[in-house]
């Protein structure tokens, strides 16, 4: 029933990388209803279930309201101001006496979506000055951000399939339709891909899993996990031998074309067959399908990035897209050009200084720093191992490692070891269980929402801004503001400052460095704006769309775009072409061969002929999860168990495996065998020799508190993998293809 007192108020989903507009009805500070926003520019109206579990989220009696403080081992209730005593106790004192180093920085998926996290991190980290910086970027991304930092020349400069006018997409590795997409903001994908059908485009699916998007394609192949960077190798090999290659328009920006050529001289679809598991007339049709699609690219994304080759693999699917003349072409693959906070449209067009990775190493392994971090399955043993430079003290941000990552018991007992940890979360959860002090952050209904790193992905160009729908409690400050006093305790500067006041400082500061004698007009023309508000401003004002502080009337600032939010953002068009003017290589050209992939080629072809483990794990995602921390809300808990382990039926038999019955799982790692039960569903969907089984559950943990989790645990994937697996160019942990053996439980 309608209400005279009801509001509606509109907002970008925080959840997942769709970024989904939001209606919200809201009557005395209670949310009514959450549909998807019908006049939003970008989603038009699309939602999933977990958008309007932002309800449960806000209300959720375990988030967490004040900050908990450890005492004797128990979590105590308290202010914000003895939790900063507490804190300023006890972390200070620990770099001072043992360097910078021996801190640690964790930082997890949700910052990626906040806005006040993202403006705000580098300067927690450059306050903390410690190299231990980790993220779950090597859980996830991070070979895409090689492959684009080596090609292109910045991290975030992201080829994305464009999906409306495209006529051939593959996907490799990748479930969208269930995902909501990932290194593409997409939503949708479903509603585009079947435009793309019906327009007579086809949709080709390489899965070990016939997934809810191989449904919807004209073809799903099988692959053997892990098999991906040989069939990709294999398809480049096509391409040079039946003569496709067609550099088209990209031609005279490109470099390398024949090194690459040379270095998969020894990857024939014959010879790649059996390790990818396809046969070759397959990955050869393949290459030439790409190669013949006027408009078609290939996308791949976390099935290939979690792979010992994540890099390579993904390096690949750039390669093909340039040598069958798809890249920066419409219906290829293209680069989106963000309003705001986007490196590739900020300083000299055409060239740049390029990204360099190894600038320093993991202490214990020796493992190349990418993109400023460590890989994340060194953190156990960084704080495990005495010596200069071991993590004694650790700030985690947004992240739930003990279940996300490899080994979890292992981390979890490194983290009782530590001197002092302290989490930013809104829940206590397995990770957070182990912190002397906890900071709550807001409900996500409580804070602005403006994307700074999703519209580089985006299928379409656009700004959109959200207001908080709710205020927040008089004593809770907003993300940035706790970032910004924690990085005072650390540095030890701006003693009784405010945040507002440090934001202050710190803004005319950066004014000063970036805009020199025009900085006394940048701050008066965002006087009134604080925090990640004025950081938008001036990242909107002086972008590509921007007004540029009044030399572009017309153009965008925040207050434009904030005016746009009832009427769904502002649309800023169809990508469009942006090479050369994206590229920020030294030699301004797109830098295709570079000498660590090709080195890497020599590790694959060494590695061909491995032979097959009988039966391998891979991963699976659910509509109705995110991760490690959406169990805890009614509305997505309900229904039938989703921490199942999928395995094909001929599977099954062989193994003794009843359908419904409880089977354990073990694995060898390089720290001893484990083993985990899940209950078994056979499924004609499996690829034989392969079982699926969905990361972030296992919430059994003593400790954390999540109850409606807690009554269905479910088990924990990650107990299975091992740590010390990783792709050497990222970084990135291997968390699919590892082998495993399956059998029933008595
Ligand atoms: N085996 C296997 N493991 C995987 C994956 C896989 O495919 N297979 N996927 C990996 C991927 S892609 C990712 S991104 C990682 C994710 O792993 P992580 O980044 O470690 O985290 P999440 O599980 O997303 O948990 C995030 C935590 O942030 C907290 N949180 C939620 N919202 C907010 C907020 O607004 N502010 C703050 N401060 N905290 C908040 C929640 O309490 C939650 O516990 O998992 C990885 N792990
Ligand atoms: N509902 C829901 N949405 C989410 C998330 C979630 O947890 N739940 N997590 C979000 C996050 S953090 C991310 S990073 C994105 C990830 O988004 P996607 O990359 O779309 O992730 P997945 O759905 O895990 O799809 C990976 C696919 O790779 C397949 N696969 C596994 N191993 C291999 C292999 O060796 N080769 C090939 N070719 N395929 C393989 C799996 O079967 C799976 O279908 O999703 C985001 N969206
Ligand atoms: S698809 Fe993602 S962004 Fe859209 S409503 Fe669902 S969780 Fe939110
Ligand atoms: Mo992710």
């Amino acid at each position: 029933m309608e209400h005279a007192a009801d509001t509606t108020q509109h907002r970008i989903c925080p959840l997942c990388e769709a970024c989904c507009g939001l209606e919200i009805k809201v009557r005395d500070q209670k949310v009514i209803s959450i549909r998807g926003h019908d006049a939003d520019v970008f989603s038009a109206g699309y939602i999933c279930p977990k958008g309007v579990a932002l309800k449960d989220l806000h209300e959720d009696p375990d988030r967490l309201r004040t900050p908990l403080v450890k005492r004797n081992g128990v979590f105590e209730k308290a202010s914000w101001d003895q939790a900063w005593a507490e804190i300023e106790r006890r972390l200070p004192p620990i770099l001072q006496a043992h360097g910078r180093n021996a801190a640690g920085l964790v930082i997890g998926n949700p910052a990626a979506h906040k806005i006040g996290l993202l403006t705000t991190i580098p300067r927690l980290a450059k306050a903390l000055g410690t190299h231990n910086v980790f993220t779950a970027a090597t859980l996830d991304q991070i070979p895409r951000h090689v492959s684009s930092g080596l090609l292109f020349g910045h991290w975030m400069s992201v080829p994305v399939p464009d999906i409306a006018r495209c006529e051939l997409l593959i996907v490799l590795g990748a479930n969208p339709v269930v995902s909501n997409g990932s290194m593409w903001t997409v939503p949708d994908f479903r509603g585009k891909a079947k435009a793309m059908q019906a327009r007579g485009g086809r949709l080709v699916v390489i899965d070990p899993r016939r997934t809810e998007t191989a449904v919807m394609a004209d073809t799903h192949h099988f692959i053997r996990p892990g098999g991906d960077a040989f069939l990709l190798l294999g398809m480049v090999h096509t391409l040079f031998g039946e003569n496709l290659v067609r550099l088209g328009r990209m031609a005279e920006h490109v470099t390398g074309v024949q090194d690459i050529a040379q270095a998969v001289a020894g990857f024939s679809p014959e010879a790649v067959a059996a390790r990818c598991g396809m046969d070759a007339g397959t990955v050869r049709e393949l290459a030439r399908s790409l190669a013949a699609s006027p408009r078609a690219s290939i996308y791949a994304r976390i099935g290939v990035c979690t792979q010992e080759y994540g890099s390579l693999g993904t390096w690949l699917v750039d390669v093909l897209n340039t040598l069958t003349g798809h890249l920066d072409e419409p219906g290829g693959a293209m680069f989106p050009r963000a309003a705001a906070f986007a490196s590739n449209t900020s300083g000299k067009p055409g060239a740049g200084r390029g990204v360099a990775t190894g600038r320093h190493k993991s202490r214990v392994s020796g493992a190349p720093e990418v993109m400023g971090e460590l890989p994340i399955g060194c953190l156990m043993e960084e704080i495990e191992t005495p010596g200069v430079g071991q993590i004694r003290a650790l700030v985690t941000l947004a992240t739930n490692p003990v279940l996300s990552a490899p080994n979890g018991a292992r981390l979890s007992r490194a983290l009782e070891g530590l001197e002092f940890m302290v989490s930013l979360d809104i829940y206590v959860n397995e990770t957070s269980r182990h912190a002397d002090v906890i900071l709550p952050a807001p409900s996500p209904l409580e804070e602005l929402h403006y994307d700074v790193a999703f519209p580089q992905f985006s299928w379409r160009n656009h700004a959109r801004y959200s207001p908080p729908v709710f205020n927040r409690d008089a004593a809770q400050p907003a993300e940035w503001e706790t970032l910004l006093r924690l990085a005072a305790i650390v540095s030890g500067k701006h003693p009784g400052q405010s945040a507002a006041e440090i934001d202050d400082e710190n803004f005319a500061e950066d004014a000063r460095k970036l805009f020199g004698d025009g900085a006394t007009a940048v701050l008066e023309a965002t006087a009134g704006l604080r925090g990640p508000d004025r950081l938008l401003d001036v990242a909107l004002r002086t972008g590509p769309y921007g007004d540029q502080f009044g030399k572009q009337p017309g153009g965008l600032n925040l207050a434009r775009v904030q005016a746009s939010s009832a009427a769904g953002g502002i649309d800023l068009g169809a990508l469009a072409p942006r090479i050369p003017e994206l590229l920020r290589t030294p030699s301004g050209r797109i830098e295709l061969a570079p000498a660590t992939l090709l080195n890497d080629v020599l590790r694959a072809q060494a590695d061909l002929a491995r032979a097959p483990s009988p039966m391998v794990v891979i991963g699976r995602r659910d509509v109705r999860s995110n991760n490690s921390w959406m169990h805890n809300l009614p509305v997505l808990a309900k229904g039938p168990m989703r921490c199942t382990a999928l395995v094909h039926p001929a599977d099954a038999q062989r193994l003794g495996l009843r359908d419904g019955a409880m089977a354990r799982i073990s694995s060898d790692s390089s720290q001893g065998p484990r083993s985990i039960e899940v209950q078994v569903h056979c499924s004609a969907d499996m690829m034989p020799g392969v079982v699926s089984v969905p990361h972030g559950w296992g919430h059994d943990q003593p400790g954390a508190q999540l109850a409606l989790a807690a009554s269905r645990p479910g088990a924990n994937l990650n107990h299975l993998l091992d740590e010390n697996l990783r792709d050497p160019l990222s970084g990135n942990a291997v968390l699919s293809g590892v082998a495993v053996e399956m059998c029933a439980v008595d």
